[in-house]
C-alpha cells in the first residue's frame, strides 16, 4: 500500500470509527480521539516527535503519551533526553539537568504552577513543559494536550501559569451506604465496604480527571457525617484512597462531626474547651495523620440543620474551630469551618443569620481556619445576590464554595451550564475596599492579602458510567475546575474548550452548543425563580415546583416565606422596612439595593415586595412581566432541544441519544414550572395573564397533588408522603 492510500484508509478508519462508536461519556473531556484533519495531524506529529522525561515523572510522562498516541494517531518514542526536532521535554529542576541550565523564570511557577516554551536546544526545536514539582509538570501536560485537543498552534509557545486559588477542593456529600445527598448521578463512587482491600480503577481515573483541572484536594465524605465516619477502620480506607490521589496531586480531607468524641469516644461531652475533648481530638489527628501523612484537614458544618457543634455548649463557631485547628497545626492541616448556619429558633431573616453569626467574629479564628462561605446567602439557588460576608470579614480568609450538583437547578436531566452563575458571583463588586472590591479578589487573597485561599465546589460525580449523571453535567465539574484554577477566566471560553475536548471541533458544531449552554442558566432562572424568587421548589426532595409550600417544622423551608405572594403582591422585603438585609452589603450597595428604582431587575424580588400591578422597566405590570419571564425560560428550553436535534451529524448516537431525551425531559419539566408557578400565583394576584399566553395545562389542585417521595438525592419519603 502506497503512503497516499495508507493515509486514506487511516482518515476512513478515523471516521468510522468516531461515527460508529457508542461512547457512553466515561472519558470525559479526556477523549484523546485522532485528530481526523490529516493536515492538522501531521503539524503536530511534526512539533511533537518525542517524549523526553525523567523517571521520577512516569505520570506525566504517560499521560503525554496517552494522549498524543491517541490524538496523533501514533505512539511517541519515550527518552530520557532531547534527541531531535519535536521532542517534548517534561522536568523539575530537580529531576532534570536541561531544565535547571534554562532560563524558565519557574519561581514564579511556585509549587503547582508551570511553564510550557517552545525553544531551541543544541539546534534543535523542542517544547519544554517544567514545573517546580511533579503535579506541576503533569498540569503542565495536561494544558499542553487541551492545545492540541482545542487545536491550538503550538510552534511559539510561552505559557506561565499558577493557581491563582491554593486550595482547589471538590465537596462530595457521600455518605457510608454509598446514597449521595443531592446526588444525581447513581451511588457514591466511593465503594466503602470493598476499600481498603479492593481499589476500583476508577478512583485513578477520578484522580487523573481532577488534575486534569488541577483541583488538589477531596472530601469524599458528607458535611452531614455519619459518626462512624472517623473510625479505625473508615480511616484505613480513607488512606488507601490517599495513596491512590497522590500522585495526582489530590490529597484528602475529611469532615468531622463535632460531636465525635461523645458518640466515638464515650466522653460526656463534645465542649471545645474542655481538656478531654482536646486530647481526644489530639489522638484522633495524630492517628490519620500516621496513616495519611499529607492530610489536608477538617470540614466542619457545625450547629447548622441539626448538626452539633460548639454553640451546643455555648461556646462561639471560633471556640470550635480554634480547638481543632490547634491540634491539627503541628501537622500543618488546615480546618475549613462551613459557614452555611441559620438557626430553627430564629426570628431574623435566614439570609441575614450567617452574617450576623460570622461577621463579628472577624480576626478570632487561628492562622489554619478558613471560612467556607456559600456564594449566596440562601442556599446555591438559580440566581442569588453575593453572600455578605464576602467584603465582611478582611482578617479571616474566606473560601468560595458553589454547588456543582444541581440541587436546584433541575437534577441531572435539565441542561444547565453553571459557569455563568459561577462568573456572576466572581465578578460581584463587594465595594469593600471601594471599586473592583470583587469576590474574586476576596477569594484569591488580593483584596485583604489572605494567607489561605480556597474554592470548594460540591460534588455532582457519582457511580454513572457518565460521572455526572448527564453528559452536560461533566461541563460543570470541568468549569468548576477550571475556574477554582483562575476565577478570573471566562465561562463562555471555559465552555468552548470543553465542547471542543468532549465532542468535536467542527464550529458549527461547538458555536450554536457554547450558545446553548451559555443561555442555559438564565433559562432555568426564569422558568424556575425570575426576578430574584427565591427557595420555590417542592419540599424536601426538591424536585420540581412548590411554591405554595408553607406550614411543617420550619418556616424558612417553606416557599411562602420566601415568596411573601398574597392578593397586593409579591417578594421579600429586605429594606429598612422589612428585614433590612441590605444593610448587610458595603454602603453603595446597600443604597443600591434599598431602592427598587436601582435594584437589578434579576433581583427585584429577593430585596423588594411589591404590588403586582408595579411597573417594570418594560413598562409593563410586575404579574405580566413575571408570566413573560416564566414562558422565556421555556421557549429557551424548546430552542435548545430544537438546536440539539439539528447536530445528530457530529455526536455518536448514544451521546446524541441521551442528550435528547433529556432535553426533551428538561422542556416538558420547565413547562410544569411556569405552569405550577402560574396556576400559584395567578391564584393570589386574580389577574388574567398577558395576551397571547397560555394558561396553564391544569388546576392549582393537580400541581399540588403531584408527589415524588423517590426523586434521586434525598432518602425516601416516610410512607411515601410528600407532606
Ligand atoms: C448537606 C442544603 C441541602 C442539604 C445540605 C445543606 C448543606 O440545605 O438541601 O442537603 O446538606 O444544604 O449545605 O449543608
Amino acid at each position: 500500500m502506497n503512503s497516499v492510500s495508507r493515509r486514506l484508509l487511516f482518515a476512513l478508519l478515523a471516521m468510522t470509527a468516531a461515527q460508529v462508536r457508542a461512547e457512553d461519556g466515561y472519558e470525559l473531556w479526556l477523549r484523546y480521539h485522532a485528530i481526523a484533519n490529516e493536515s492538522l495531524r501531521e503539524h503536530y506529529q511534526q512539533a511533537a516527535t518525542e517524549i523526553a522525561a525523567p523517571s521520577t515523572l512516569a505520570l506525566a510522562q504517560s499521560e503525554l503519551s496517552r494522549g498524543l498516541s491517541g490524538l496523533l494517531g501514533r505512539p511517541e518514542p519515550i527518552t530520557i533526553q532531547s534527541t531531535r526536532n519535536g521532542s517534548i521535554v517534561l522536568g523539575t529542576p530537580r529531576s532534570s539537568p536541561l531544565i535547571t541550565q534554562l532560563d524558565l523564570s519557574l519561581p514564579k511557577a511556585g509549587n503547582e504552577g508551570y511553564v510550557i516554551r517552545s525553544l531551541t536546544h543544541e539546534g534543535h526545536r523542542i517544547t519544554v513543559i517544567a514545573a517546580n514539582s511533579d503535579a506541576g509538570v503533569l498540569y503542565g501536560v495536561f494544558h499542553f494536550l487541551r492545545l492540541i485537543q482545542t487545536q491550538q498552534p503550538i510552534d511559539a509557545l510561552d505559557i506561565h501559569e499558577a493557581p491563582r486559588i491554593q486550595h482547589r477542593i471538590l465537596n462530595h456529600w457521600d455518605n457510608l451506604d454509598r446514597s449521595v445527598e443531592r446526588g444525581y448521578a447513581g451511588q457514591s463512587i466511593f465503594d466503602w465496604q470493598k476499600l481498603p482491600d479492593y481499589l476500583d480503577p476508577r478512583y485513578t481515573d477520578y484522580a487523573r480527571a481532577c488534575a486534569s483541572l488541577g483541583i488538589n484536594g477531596t472530601v469524599p465524605t458528607n458535611v452531614n457525617p455519619s459518626p462512624i465516619g472517623l473510625t479505625a477502620p473508615y480511616l484505613r480506607k480513607y488512606a488507601a484512597l490517599a495513596n491512590v490521589f497522590r500522585p495526582y496531586g489530590l490529597r484528602v480531607y475529611l469532615t468531622a462531626r463535632f460531636s465525635a468524641p461523645i458518640e466515638m469516644g464515650g466522653l460526656k461531652t463534645a465542649d471545645p474547651l474542655d481538656p478531654a475533648v482536646r486530647a481526644w481530638w489530639k489522638a484522633k489527628v495524630d492517628e490519620i495523620y500516621a496513616l495519611i501523612p499529607d492530610f489536608g484537614g477538617f470540614l466542619v458544618k457545625a450547629n447548622s440543620e441539626g448538626q452539633p457543634g460548639p454553640q451546643d455548649y455555648h461556646r462561639t463557631h471560633a471556640d470550635g474551630a480554634n480547638m481543632l485547628a490547634d491540634v491539627i497545626a503541628p501537622h500543618g492541616g488546615i480546618i475549613l469551618w462551613r459557614a452555611f448556619v441559620y438557626s430553627k429558633d430564629e426570628p431574623q431573616d435566614r439570609a441575614k443569620q450567617a452574617y450576623s453569626e460570622f461577621a463579628p467574629l472577624d480576626g478570632q479564628f487561628r492562622d489554619n481556619v478558613v471560612l467556607q462561605v456559600k456564594n449566596g446567602p440562601i442556599d446555591f439557588q438559580p440566581r442569588e445576590p453575593f453572600h455578605p460576608l464576602f467584603g465582611a470579614m478582611p482578617h479571616t480568609p474566606l473560601v468560595l464554595e458553589v454547588q456543582i450538583t444541581k440541587e436546584y437547578l433541575g437534577f441531572a436531566t435539565h441542561l444547565v451550564y453553571l459557569a455563568p452563575l459561577f462568573e456572576e458571583t466572581l465578578r460581584s463588586d463587594t465595594y469593600a475596599r471601594g471599586k473592583g472590591s470583587t469576590v474574586a479578589r476576596v477569594i484569591d487573597g488580593s483584596l485583604f492579602g489572605y494567607h489561605t485561599t480556597g474554592m470548594a465546589g460540591v460534588s455532582n460525580i457519582g457511580a454513572d458510567r457518565n460521572w455526572t449523571g448527564s453528559q452536560f453535567d461533566q461541563a460543570n465539574w470541568y468549569a468548576f475546575g477550571r475556574m477554582a484554577w483562575n476565577p478570573l477566566s471566562s465561562s463562555r471560553q471555559i465552555a468552548q474548550d470543553w465542547v471542543k475536548m468532549t465532542f468535536t471541533n467542527e464550529p458549527a458544531f461547538v458555536e450554536p452548543v457554547v450558545d446553548m449552554m451559555m443561555g442555559s442558566r438564565e433559562a432555568a432562572v426564569n422558568y424556575m425563580t425570575p426576578m430574584g424568587l427565591h427557595h420555590q421548589m417542592a419540599r424536601t426532595t426538591h424536585y420540581g415546583p412548590g411554591p405554595w409550600v408553607s406550614g411543617g417544622s420550619r418556616a424558612d423551608w417553606t416557599s411562602t416565606y420566601y415568596n411573601r405572594a398574597d392578593a397586593w403582591g409579591i417578594g421579600f422585603d429586605r429594606t429598612a422596612s422589612g428585614s433590612n438585609a441590605v444593610e448587610q452589603y458595603a454602603k453603595p450597595i446597600a443604597a443600591e439595593l434599598a431602592s427598587t428604582k436601582s435594584t437589578p431587575e434579576q433581583l427585584l424580588l429577593w430585596f423588594h415586595h411589591l404590588p403586582w400591578d408595579y411597573r417594570t422597566k418594560s413598562g409593563r405590570t410586575l404579574w405580566d412581566e413575571l408570566v413573560i419571564h416564566y414562558s422565556a425560560g421555556v421557549q429557551t428550553v424548546s430552542g435548545m432541544r430544537r438546536t440539539w436535534a439539528g447536530l445528530q451529524s457530529y455526536v455518536d448516537p448514544q451521546r446524541f441519544n441521551e442528550i435528547s431525551a433529556f432535553l426533551t425531559i428538561q422542556e416538558k419539566e420547565a413547562q410544569w414550572w411556569r405552569d405550577a408557578s402560574i396556576a400559584y400565583f395567578q391564584s393570589l394576584s386574580k389577574r388574567p395573564l398577558p395576551a397571547g399566553y397560555a394558561p396553564p395545562g391544569h388546576d392549582l389542585k393537580y400541581y399540588e397533588s403531584l408527589c415524588f417521595p423517590y426523586a434521586p438525592g434525598h432518602a425516601p419519603l416516610p410512607d411515601a408522603k410528600c407532606e
